[in-house]
Protein backbone atom coordinates (compact mmCIF):
# COMPACT_ATOMS: atom_id res chain seq x y z
CA UNK A 1 0.00 0.00 0.00
CA UNK A 2 1.19 3.29 -0.83
CA UNK A 3 2.10 6.13 1.85
CA UNK A 4 -1.03 7.90 2.55
CA UNK A 5 -1.72 11.06 0.77
CA UNK A 6 -3.95 13.52 3.20
CA UNK A 7 -5.76 16.67 1.81
CA UNK A 8 -3.02 18.30 2.45
CA UNK A 9 0.70 18.87 4.19
CA UNK A 10 2.94 21.25 5.13
CA UNK A 11 5.55 23.30 2.50
CA UNK A 12 8.30 23.30 4.64
CA UNK A 13 12.19 24.99 4.02
CA UNK A 14 15.12 22.66 4.25
CA UNK A 15 15.44 21.65 7.74
CA UNK A 16 19.60 23.09 7.79
CA UNK A 17 17.91 27.02 7.01
CA UNK A 18 15.29 26.25 10.33
CA UNK A 19 18.24 24.99 12.01
CA UNK A 20 20.71 27.69 11.50
CA UNK A 21 17.79 30.06 12.72
CA UNK A 22 17.49 27.87 15.62
CA UNK A 23 20.94 28.04 16.85
CA UNK A 24 20.22 32.03 17.15
CA UNK A 25 17.76 31.41 19.81
CA UNK A 26 19.95 28.87 21.43
CA UNK A 27 22.71 31.01 21.65
CA UNK A 28 20.41 34.12 22.72
CA UNK A 29 18.14 32.45 25.17
CA UNK A 30 15.27 34.50 23.42
CA UNK A 31 12.56 32.33 23.24
CA UNK A 32 9.29 34.58 23.32
CA UNK A 33 8.01 38.06 24.04
CA UNK A 34 8.49 39.85 20.53
CA UNK A 35 11.91 38.95 20.11
CA UNK A 36 14.30 39.47 17.42
CA UNK A 37 12.91 36.76 15.00
CA UNK A 38 9.35 37.41 15.64
CA UNK A 39 9.87 41.04 14.81
CA UNK A 40 12.05 40.06 11.82
CA UNK A 41 9.43 37.65 10.25
CA UNK A 42 6.99 40.52 10.87
CA UNK A 43 8.99 42.63 8.57
CA UNK A 44 9.83 40.26 5.91
CA UNK A 45 6.07 38.95 5.32
CA UNK A 46 5.20 42.85 5.29
CA UNK A 47 7.87 43.36 2.74
CA UNK A 48 6.77 40.33 0.57
CA UNK A 49 2.93 41.46 0.81
CA UNK A 50 3.69 44.93 0.44
CA UNK A 51 1.58 46.03 3.52
CA UNK A 52 2.48 48.68 6.32
CA UNK A 53 2.47 46.03 9.14
CA UNK A 54 1.56 42.98 10.59
CA UNK A 55 0.77 41.85 14.24
CA UNK A 56 1.98 37.73 14.56
CA UNK A 57 0.64 35.56 17.08
CA UNK A 58 -0.11 32.23 18.25
CA UNK A 59 -2.98 31.24 15.73
CA UNK A 60 -5.55 32.30 13.37
CA UNK A 61 -8.35 31.59 15.98
CA UNK A 62 -6.59 34.00 18.35
CA UNK A 63 -5.61 36.64 15.81
CA UNK A 64 -9.51 36.84 14.71
CA UNK A 65 -10.46 37.39 18.85
CA UNK A 66 -7.94 39.97 18.50
CA UNK A 67 -9.09 41.76 15.81
CA UNK A 68 -13.08 41.72 17.81
CA UNK A 69 -11.49 43.13 20.49
CA UNK A 70 -9.19 45.43 19.09
CA UNK A 71 -13.00 47.14 17.53
CA UNK A 72 -13.58 47.22 21.09
CA UNK A 73 -17.72 45.91 19.87
CA UNK A 74 -20.21 43.76 21.64
CA UNK A 75 -23.54 42.69 19.53
CA UNK A 76 -24.25 40.86 16.90
CA UNK A 77 -21.52 40.24 13.84
CA UNK A 78 -22.70 39.34 10.73
CA UNK A 79 -20.79 35.99 9.23
CA UNK A 80 -20.75 32.97 7.42
CA UNK A 81 -22.15 29.48 7.74
CA UNK A 82 -19.89 28.44 5.33
CA UNK A 83 -16.65 28.09 7.38
CA UNK A 84 -14.25 26.48 9.71
CA UNK A 85 -15.71 26.48 13.44
CA UNK A 86 -13.05 29.08 14.49
CA UNK A 87 -14.65 32.27 12.37
CA UNK A 88 -17.64 31.50 15.02
CA UNK A 89 -16.22 30.56 18.13
CA UNK A 90 -13.76 33.60 18.14
CA UNK A 91 -17.11 35.70 18.09
CA UNK A 92 -18.69 33.81 20.81
CA UNK A 93 -15.43 34.38 22.81
CA UNK A 94 -16.07 37.96 22.56
CA UNK A 95 -19.28 37.88 24.13
CA UNK A 96 -20.68 38.71 20.37
CA UNK A 97 -23.26 36.85 18.71
CA UNK A 98 -22.99 35.48 15.34
CA UNK A 99 -25.60 36.30 13.04
CA UNK A 100 -25.53 34.21 9.51
CA UNK A 101 -26.11 35.18 6.08
CA UNK A 102 -26.10 32.55 3.48
CA UNK A 103 -23.73 31.88 0.76
CA UNK A 104 -23.09 32.31 -2.83
CA UNK A 105 -23.43 29.27 -4.04
CA UNK A 106 -20.80 30.03 -6.98
CA UNK A 107 -18.18 31.94 -4.87
CA UNK A 108 -19.20 29.57 -1.91
CA UNK A 109 -18.79 33.03 0.29
CA UNK A 110 -21.39 35.06 2.05
CA UNK A 111 -23.91 36.71 -0.26
CA UNK A 112 -23.26 40.47 0.01
CA UNK A 113 -27.28 40.67 -1.45
CA UNK A 114 -28.43 39.27 1.83
CA UNK A 115 -26.22 41.18 4.21
CA UNK A 116 -28.63 43.67 4.76
CA UNK A 117 -31.86 42.16 4.98
CA UNK A 118 -30.09 40.61 8.42
CA UNK A 119 -28.71 43.99 10.15
CA UNK A 120 -30.58 45.41 13.00
CA UNK A 121 -29.50 47.91 15.89
CA UNK A 122 -27.60 45.18 17.78
CA UNK A 123 -25.30 44.54 14.42
CA UNK A 124 -21.53 45.68 15.15
CA UNK A 125 -19.33 44.26 12.86
CA UNK A 126 -19.24 42.03 9.74
CA UNK A 127 -16.54 38.94 9.25
CA UNK A 128 -16.88 37.52 6.00
CA UNK A 129 -14.56 34.51 4.98
CA UNK A 130 -12.44 34.76 1.74
CA UNK A 131 -13.27 30.82 1.24
CA UNK A 132 -10.67 28.33 0.28
CA UNK A 133 -8.67 31.71 -0.66
CA UNK A 134 -11.21 32.77 -3.05
CA UNK A 135 -12.16 37.05 -2.43
CA UNK A 136 -15.19 38.25 -1.00
CA UNK A 137 -16.81 41.06 -2.88
CA UNK A 138 -14.79 43.95 -1.76
CA UNK A 139 -16.74 46.26 -3.20
CA UNK A 140 -20.57 44.97 -2.37
CA UNK A 141 -19.35 44.81 1.47
CA UNK A 142 -17.43 47.96 1.92
CA UNK A 143 -20.75 49.99 0.04
CA UNK A 144 -22.45 48.03 3.19
CA UNK A 145 -20.14 48.39 5.80
CA UNK A 146 -19.98 52.31 4.99
CA UNK A 147 -23.85 52.74 4.59
CA UNK A 148 -24.23 51.08 8.14
CA UNK A 149 -21.17 52.46 9.61
CA UNK A 150 -20.16 49.23 9.99
CA UNK A 151 -16.37 47.83 10.83
CA UNK A 152 -15.25 44.80 8.66
CA UNK A 153 -12.97 42.14 9.81
CA UNK A 154 -12.32 39.79 6.96
CA UNK A 155 -11.14 35.99 8.12
CA UNK A 156 -8.49 35.82 5.42
CA UNK A 157 -7.41 32.71 7.12
CA UNK A 158 -6.84 31.05 3.51
CA UNK A 159 -5.72 34.13 1.75
CA UNK A 160 -1.80 34.06 1.67
CA UNK A 161 -1.13 35.12 -1.96
CA UNK A 162 -4.04 36.11 -2.76
CA UNK A 163 -4.35 39.27 -4.56
CA UNK A 164 -7.27 42.17 -5.54
CA UNK A 165 -6.46 44.67 -8.00
CA UNK A 166 -2.88 43.60 -7.49
CA UNK A 167 -2.07 44.13 -4.23
CA UNK A 168 -2.07 41.77 -1.13
CA UNK A 169 -5.98 41.36 -0.05
CA UNK A 170 -4.71 41.85 3.36
CA UNK A 171 -5.17 45.76 2.60
CA UNK A 172 -8.76 45.09 2.64
CA UNK A 173 -11.35 45.88 5.44
CA UNK A 174 -11.29 47.80 8.48
CA UNK A 175 -8.89 44.63 9.79
CA UNK A 176 -7.99 41.22 8.16
CA UNK A 177 -6.66 37.78 9.32
CA UNK A 178 -4.96 35.25 8.20
CA UNK A 179 -3.82 31.87 9.51
CA UNK A 180 0.00 30.64 9.74
CA UNK A 181 -1.42 27.16 10.44
CA UNK A 182 0.93 23.75 9.23
CA UNK A 183 -2.16 23.37 7.12
CA UNK A 184 -1.71 27.04 5.45
CA UNK A 185 0.24 28.39 2.05
CA UNK A 186 3.13 29.75 4.86
CA UNK A 187 3.54 28.23 7.68
CA UNK A 188 4.44 28.66 11.43
CA UNK A 189 3.12 25.38 12.53
CA UNK A 190 1.25 27.04 14.54
CA UNK A 191 0.22 31.20 14.07
CA UNK A 192 -1.74 34.18 12.94
CA UNK A 193 -1.07 37.36 11.76
CA UNK A 194 -3.67 40.83 11.96
CA UNK A 195 -3.22 43.37 9.47
CA UNK A 196 -4.62 46.71 9.43
CA UNK A 197 -3.78 50.03 7.83
CA UNK A 198 -5.09 51.82 10.59
CA UNK A 199 -1.92 52.61 13.46
CA UNK A 200 -4.02 53.17 16.23
CA UNK A 201 -5.44 49.74 15.88
CA UNK A 202 -2.34 48.15 15.35
CA UNK A 203 -0.82 49.72 17.92
CA UNK A 204 -3.88 48.18 20.16
CA UNK A 205 -3.28 44.62 18.58
CA UNK A 206 0.33 44.91 20.11
CA UNK A 207 -0.76 45.42 23.30
CA UNK A 208 -3.83 42.82 23.78
CA UNK A 209 -1.31 40.51 22.67
CA UNK A 210 0.73 40.97 25.05
CA UNK A 211 -1.96 40.82 28.33
CA UNK A 212 -2.85 44.38 27.47
CA UNK A 213 0.45 46.17 28.86
CA UNK A 214 1.72 49.16 27.64
CA UNK A 215 5.52 49.27 27.93
CA UNK A 216 5.20 46.47 30.79
CA UNK A 217 4.25 48.94 32.87
CA UNK A 218 0.41 49.57 33.22
CA UNK A 219 -2.19 47.51 31.94
CA UNK A 220 -3.84 49.48 29.38
CA UNK A 221 -6.06 46.78 27.34
CA UNK A 222 -8.40 44.09 28.60
CA UNK A 223 -5.47 41.35 26.48
CA UNK A 224 -3.98 37.91 26.95
CA UNK A 225 -1.44 36.45 25.73
CA UNK A 226 -1.34 35.52 22.04
CA UNK A 227 2.23 35.94 21.19
CA UNK A 228 4.10 34.15 18.38
CA UNK A 229 7.22 32.40 19.74
CA UNK A 230 10.41 32.56 18.17
CA UNK A 231 10.53 28.96 17.43
CA UNK A 232 7.95 29.49 15.49
CA UNK A 233 8.76 32.94 14.01
CA UNK A 234 12.32 31.02 12.69
CA UNK A 235 10.32 28.35 10.78
CA UNK A 236 8.19 31.52 9.39
CA UNK A 237 11.22 32.99 7.67
CA UNK A 238 12.54 30.01 6.12
CA UNK A 239 9.04 28.89 5.15
CA UNK A 240 8.63 32.50 3.70
CA UNK A 241 11.54 31.43 1.00
CA UNK A 242 9.83 29.55 -0.87
CA UNK A 243 6.15 30.86 -0.92
CA UNK A 244 6.30 32.01 -4.39
CA UNK A 245 7.24 28.12 -5.59
CA UNK A 246 3.96 26.97 -2.97
CA UNK A 247 1.57 29.48 -4.75
CA UNK A 248 2.56 28.21 -8.23
CA UNK A 249 3.17 24.91 -7.72
CA UNK A 250 -0.85 25.12 -6.36
CA UNK A 251 -2.24 26.92 -9.41
CA UNK A 252 -0.38 24.31 -11.56
CA UNK A 253 -1.96 21.51 -10.12
CA UNK A 254 -5.31 22.74 -9.57
CA UNK A 255 -5.51 23.78 -13.22
CA UNK A 256 -4.54 20.27 -13.47
CA UNK A 257 -7.15 18.99 -11.32
CA UNK A 258 -9.65 20.86 -13.40
CA UNK A 259 -8.85 20.24 -16.82
CA UNK A 260 -9.47 16.35 -15.95
CA UNK A 261 -12.66 16.92 -13.70
CA UNK A 262 -14.27 19.04 -16.15
CA UNK A 263 -14.86 16.41 -18.59
CA UNK A 264 -17.82 15.16 -16.21
CA UNK A 265 -20.42 18.42 -16.60
CA UNK A 266 -22.16 17.31 -13.30
CA UNK A 267 -18.70 18.04 -11.17
CA UNK A 268 -18.66 22.01 -10.46
CA UNK A 269 -15.89 24.04 -9.08
CA UNK A 270 -15.92 27.57 -6.92
CA UNK A 271 -16.21 30.50 -9.09
CA UNK A 272 -12.87 32.20 -8.84
CA UNK A 273 -13.76 36.15 -8.17
CA UNK A 274 -9.85 37.87 -8.35
CA UNK A 275 -6.43 36.68 -7.07
CA UNK A 276 -7.02 33.05 -5.69
CA UNK A 277 -4.13 31.63 -4.23
CA UNK A 278 -5.52 28.28 -5.48
CA UNK A 279 -4.64 27.07 -1.58
CA UNK A 280 -7.67 24.34 -1.69
CA UNK A 281 -8.99 22.44 -4.63
CA UNK A 282 -12.65 22.05 -3.65
CA UNK A 283 -15.11 19.85 -6.19
CA UNK A 284 -18.93 20.20 -5.66
CA UNK A 285 -20.67 16.96 -6.65
CA UNK A 286 -24.48 16.28 -7.44
CA UNK A 287 -25.16 15.29 -4.37
CA UNK A 288 -24.04 13.62 -0.88
CA UNK A 289 -24.26 10.55 -2.40
CA UNK A 290 -21.90 11.32 -4.92
CA UNK A 291 -19.39 12.71 -2.66
CA UNK A 292 -19.46 9.84 -0.43
CA UNK A 293 -18.34 7.42 -3.07
CA UNK A 294 -15.50 9.77 -3.98
CA UNK A 295 -14.54 9.47 -0.17
CA UNK A 296 -15.09 5.47 -0.36
CA UNK A 297 -12.67 5.02 -3.91
CA UNK A 298 -9.94 7.17 -2.56
CA UNK A 299 -10.03 5.95 0.70
CA UNK A 300 -9.72 2.46 -0.79
CA UNK A 301 -6.23 3.53 -2.16
CA UNK A 302 -5.18 5.37 0.90
CA UNK A 303 -6.16 9.00 -0.24
CA UNK A 304 -7.36 11.43 2.11
CA UNK A 305 -9.70 13.89 0.57
CA UNK A 306 -11.84 16.25 3.47
CA UNK A 307 -15.10 17.52 3.58
CA UNK A 308 -14.23 21.26 4.28
CA UNK A 309 -16.59 22.83 5.40
CA UNK A 310 -18.91 20.27 7.06
CA UNK A 311 -21.60 20.47 8.41
CA UNK A 312 -22.41 23.91 7.72
CA UNK A 313 -21.77 26.06 10.93
CA UNK A 314 -25.45 27.19 11.42
CA UNK A 315 -25.97 23.27 12.19
CA UNK A 316 -23.90 23.02 15.38
CA UNK A 317 -26.89 23.58 17.82
CA UNK A 318 -24.75 23.12 20.63
CA UNK A 319 -23.26 26.68 19.85
CA UNK A 320 -25.81 28.63 18.01
CA UNK A 321 -29.17 28.29 17.87
CA UNK A 322 -30.04 26.81 14.41
CA UNK A 323 -31.54 29.36 11.40
CA UNK A 324 -31.29 27.25 7.97
CA UNK A 325 -28.77 28.27 5.86
CA UNK A 326 -30.07 26.07 2.67
CA UNK A 327 -27.17 27.01 0.27
CA UNK A 328 -25.02 26.35 2.68
CA UNK A 329 -26.08 23.26 4.27
CA UNK A 330 -26.54 22.11 0.24
CA UNK A 331 -22.83 23.08 -0.53
CA UNK A 332 -21.62 21.77 2.63
CA UNK A 333 -23.18 18.44 1.99
CA UNK A 334 -21.72 17.32 -1.39
CA UNK A 335 -18.29 19.12 -1.19
CA UNK A 336 -14.57 17.42 -0.89
CA UNK A 337 -11.45 19.39 -0.64
CA UNK A 338 -8.96 16.99 -3.08
CA UNK A 339 -5.15 16.64 -1.99
CA UNK A 340 -3.25 19.51 -3.08
CA UNK A 341 0.32 20.75 -1.44
CA UNK A 342 3.70 21.32 -2.76
CA UNK A 343 5.08 17.63 -2.80
CA UNK A 344 2.08 16.25 -4.00
CA UNK A 345 3.62 14.49 -7.44
CA UNK A 346 1.30 15.68 -10.35
CA UNK A 347 0.65 11.68 -11.21
CA UNK A 348 -1.04 11.93 -7.66
CA UNK A 349 -3.12 14.90 -9.22
CA UNK A 350 -3.62 12.81 -12.08
CA UNK A 351 -4.82 9.36 -10.18
CA UNK A 352 -7.06 11.16 -7.79
CA UNK A 353 -8.82 13.30 -10.53
CA UNK A 354 -9.31 10.12 -12.66
CA UNK A 355 -10.58 7.93 -9.59
CA UNK A 356 -12.97 10.90 -8.92
CA UNK A 357 -14.30 10.79 -12.97
CA UNK A 358 -14.92 7.30 -13.05
CA UNK A 359 -16.73 7.53 -9.68
CA UNK A 360 -18.65 9.97 -10.49
CA UNK A 361 -19.70 8.44 -13.89
CA UNK A 362 -20.81 5.27 -12.51
N1 LIG B 1 -10.86 30.71 9.86
C1 LIG B 1 -10.91 29.80 8.87
C2 LIG B 1 -11.74 30.07 7.67
C3 LIG B 1 -10.16 28.62 8.97
O1 LIG B 1 -10.22 27.68 7.99
C4 LIG B 1 -9.36 28.40 10.11
C5 LIG B 1 -8.59 27.19 10.24
C6 LIG B 1 -9.32 29.40 11.10
C7 LIG B 1 -10.10 30.54 10.94
C8 LIG B 1 -8.48 29.28 12.34
O2 LIG B 1 -7.08 29.29 12.07
P1 LIG B 1 -6.09 28.49 13.12
O3 LIG B 1 -6.52 28.87 14.53
O4 LIG B 1 -6.22 27.01 12.85
O5 LIG B 1 -4.74 29.06 12.78
C9 LIG B 1 -7.50 22.31 9.80
C10 LIG B 1 -6.66 23.31 10.53
O6 LIG B 1 -6.38 22.89 11.86
C11 LIG B 1 -7.24 24.67 10.56
O7 LIG B 1 -6.14 25.56 10.70
C12 LIG B 1 -7.99 25.03 9.28
N2 LIG B 1 -8.65 26.30 9.36
C13 LIG B 1 -8.99 23.97 8.95
C14 LIG B 1 -9.75 24.27 7.68
O8 LIG B 1 -8.29 22.75 8.75
P2 LIG B 1 -8.37 19.94 10.44
O9 LIG B 1 -8.65 19.39 11.80
O10 LIG B 1 -9.32 19.65 9.38
O11 LIG B 1 -6.95 19.57 9.89
P3 LIG B 1 -6.01 18.37 10.24
O12 LIG B 1 -5.23 18.63 11.47
O13 LIG B 1 -6.76 17.10 10.15
O14 LIG B 1 -5.00 18.47 9.01
C15 LIG B 1 -5.39 18.18 7.69
C16 LIG B 1 -4.30 17.35 7.05
O15 LIG B 1 -3.10 18.10 7.00
C17 LIG B 1 -3.96 16.10 7.81
O16 LIG B 1 -4.76 15.06 7.35
C18 LIG B 1 -2.49 15.88 7.53
C19 LIG B 1 -1.97 17.27 7.23
N3 LIG B 1 -1.18 17.83 8.35
C20 LIG B 1 -1.81 18.40 9.41
C21 LIG B 1 -1.08 18.91 10.45
C22 LIG B 1 -1.77 19.54 11.65
C23 LIG B 1 0.19 17.74 8.28
O17 LIG B 1 0.75 17.20 7.31
N4 LIG B 1 0.91 18.27 9.30
C24 LIG B 1 0.35 18.83 10.39
O18 LIG B 1 1.05 19.30 11.31
O19 LIG B 1 -8.22 21.52 10.67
Amino acid sequence: MRKPIYVTMPTLAPLEEVNELMKGIWESGIMTHNGPLVQRFEKEVCEYLKVPQMVSCCNGTLALQMAVKALGVKGEIITTPFTFIATVSSIMWEHCTPVFVDIDPETLNIDPRKIEERITCHTVAIMPVHVFGNNCDFEAIDAIAKAHNLPVIYDACHSVGSTYKGESVFKQGTISVTSFHATKMLNTAEGGGVFTLDKEIDEKLRRIRFFGFENHAEIVEDGFNGKMTEVHAAVGIANLRYLDAALADRKEKYTRYKEILEKNPEILFQKITSGCNYSYFPAIFKDEDTALNVVTALNAVNIFPRRYFYPSVNTFTKLVPYVPMPKSEDIASRILCLPLYKDLKMQDVEEIAEITLKTTNK
